[in-house]
């Protein structure tokens, strides 16, 4: 993919909304505080990439979505409509995103990293799980995930019953997570880093932004290569921008 930006656009990087959790109320802060970033963000945007882990919980069966979430999804609409261009990434909470918003908005669906040229800066860009070595549990469970017998199966059983499921399940991952407290910088052993640095020596990137590990982290990658994870909306809030030049990490406070 190829960006040209014209002077005074940016590009803008989010992820980890985690849109859904962890109840009604709060998410529903969250999406109002989105709509709102959203909101200053449109003048100057460029390109908008919502980097995985959008949503808590999402799946596409034939003729039904998730409810909720309408605020968001109008709002990036009319975005969408206004001309720029927005692109998605799935995450390892909302794999199950098909055709939907390809279909309906215009706005297509990634769910592998993608190398972006953006004037003249190279960007690998993805949600970041399952890549590296490690996480070895979440690659088996993941290969059911994207099995398609277990998803037509899934598919086969009705939405109230599914999807409460799914958001237990969904909530009780993120629960455990914070027991084992996977939000705490690894040094060295980030696998997501190690992956950068891996990739860096077969193929040069200047930026390589992921999210899924809930930090906002700006590292170096060998001479002149960086590695940004984009950190997470549920109480931190941050994002990156991109004016053409120079790679940003910021927080939104309003
Ligand atoms: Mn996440």
């Amino acid at each position: 993919m190829k960006i040209i930006l014209k002077e005074n656009q940016k590009i803008f990087f989010a992820s980890d909304f985690h849109l859904g959790a962890p109840d009604v109320s709060s998410s529903k802060k969250r999406e109002e505080k989105i709509i709102r970033w959203l909101d200053t963000i449109k003048d100057e945007a460029g390109a908008i990439f919502l980097v995985g882990d959008i949503f808590d919980f999402w799946f596409e069966y034939d003729k039904v979505i998730p409810k909720g979430f309408i605020r968001f999804l109008g709002k990036i609409a009319s975005l969408r409509d206004r001309g720029i261009p927005i692109i998605f990434f799935t995450g390892n909470h909302d794999l199950w995103m098909n055709d939907y918003f390809t279909e309906e908005l215009d706005i297509p669906v990634y769910p592998h990293p993608l190398q972006i040229v953006v004037n003249r800066k190279k960007f690998l860009v993805g949600h970041g799980d399952g890549l590296g070595p490690g996480d070895k549990k979440y690659k088996f469970l993941k290969t059911f995930f994207t099995n398609k017998t277990c998803q037509l199966l899934f598919k086969w059983v009705h939405p109230d019953i599914g999807i409460r499921i799914a958001q237990n399940w969904s909530g009780n991952s993120r629960i455990t997570n914070q027991k084992k407290q996977e939000d705490f910088f690894k040094g060295d052993q980030e696998w997501l880093w190690q992956y950068c640095k891996h990739v860096e020596q077969q193929m040069h990137f200047d930026y390589y932004i992921f999210g899924h590990r809930h930090l906002p982290l700006e590292l170096p990658v060998g001479d002149s290569a960086h590695y940004i994870n984009l950190g997470e909306w549920v109480s931190q809030y941050t994002y990156g921008v991109f004016d053409g030049q120079n790679f940003q990490l910021k927080h939104f406070k309003y």
